[in-house]
């Protein structure tokens, strides 16, 4: 940690990358760590290939990060098992990555790795204190705490003390729990909901109860007016059914390709190894891969990912 900020550090002009088609880690990661390092003189620039969903729109800083790539003296990539997650080419440039995957590319000596982190923004409230913990104002904090919040589901995927404490020490900086949530999931677009509508007419539960997954279709998008940002999190719906230890999401992304969300409930398999299968990867509990083919594979997409959930479950 020590050796990565002062590696850091000697950095005039930095540019904090993350994956394409961002979720709350990946928005909160960048912010948090553009807004500290803009505090301490650093030149710093956040880039989200596909710019921020409109719903983490309050985030501090959320309204200043790009969608190309300017020129850096220092890369970090941020949340991102490797640079292929950014979209964009490789800059020629260092590159440091810090992450919580558990599988990935390394990049250099100061990579900051740690698949025991609740979030990639977890990782980095580690590293922003052994920079200099009284640069960690509310601009940095808020946006730490949305990528605690949201990689957690909202604490429900974690146990031990580690996420708790991180966000008990956010709340000390001024963090307002409720609000944050209110705004995250009590400020829904209601084609949200016209989306899921559609979605949970797909519903299926099999292998005795123990699989439910669910299909978001690119027609559900059409009817609705409905875009890309909302089916975020709506994997949680086939998990939650009584009895189920794993549920998927198999939505079809008009790039050409199926994004499949996998998750597992406390007792079951390691869904990152159905993931990586594909060519995806994850968490134990919490992955996902992108199979490339046609609209019209929905039932061999399906098949195939049954198949391999069922090596996993034996
Ligand atoms: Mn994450």
């Amino acid at each position: 940690m020590k050796r990565t900020v002062d590696f850091v550090r000697g950095f005039e002009r930095v540019v904090v990358v993350s994956h394409i088609r961002p979720d709350g880690d990946a928005v909160g990661s960048v912010s948090g760590l553009v807004n500290f390092l803009r505090k301490r003189g650093v030149e710093a620039e956040g880039v989200l290939k596909h710019g921020v969903p409109e719903i983490f729109s309050f985030i501090p800083g959320a309204e200043g990060i790009r969608t190309d790539l300017p020129e850096g003296q220092l890369y970090i990539l941020v949340d991102a098992s490797d640079w292929e997650r950014t979209g964009f080419p490789l800059p020629d440039a260092p590159i440091v990555r810090f992450d919580h995957h558990l599988t990935g590319e390394r990049y250099s000596e100061y990579d900051l790795l740690d698949e025991e982190a609740p979030s990639a923004t977890s990782l980095l409230l580690r590293f922003l204190r052994t920079w200099d913990e009284e640069g960690i104002d509310l601009s940095v904090a808020v946006p730490l705490y949305v990528g605690l919040l949201t990689d957690t589901g909202s604490f429900k995927n974690r146990e031990g003390e580690r996420a708790f404490e991180d966000a008990l020490y956010l709340i000390r900086r001024g963090v307002n729990p409720r609000k944050i949530s209110e705004l995250i999931f009590r400020e829904k677009p209601i084609q949200m909901y016209r989306l899921l509508s559609l979605a949970l007419q797909t519903l299926k539960v099999v292998e005795g109860g123990k699989v439910a997954y669910m299909v978001v279709r690119r027609e559900f998008f059409e009817r609705v007016n409905a875009n890309r940002e909302h089916s975020e999190g709506f994997v949680e719906y086939p998990l939650s059914v009584r009895g189920v230890l794993v549920a998927m999401k198999v939505e079809w992304d008009p790039e050409g390709y199926w994004k499949v969300g996998l998750r597992s409930k406390d007792g079951g398999p390691n869904v990152a190894a159905v993931a990586e299968k594909f060519g995806g990867g994850g968490h134990y509990f919490s992955a996902g891969c992108r199979i490339f083919g046609d609209e019209k594979d929905e039932d061999r997409v399906i098949n195939a990912l049954l198949e391999e959930i069922r090596k996993v479950l034996k």
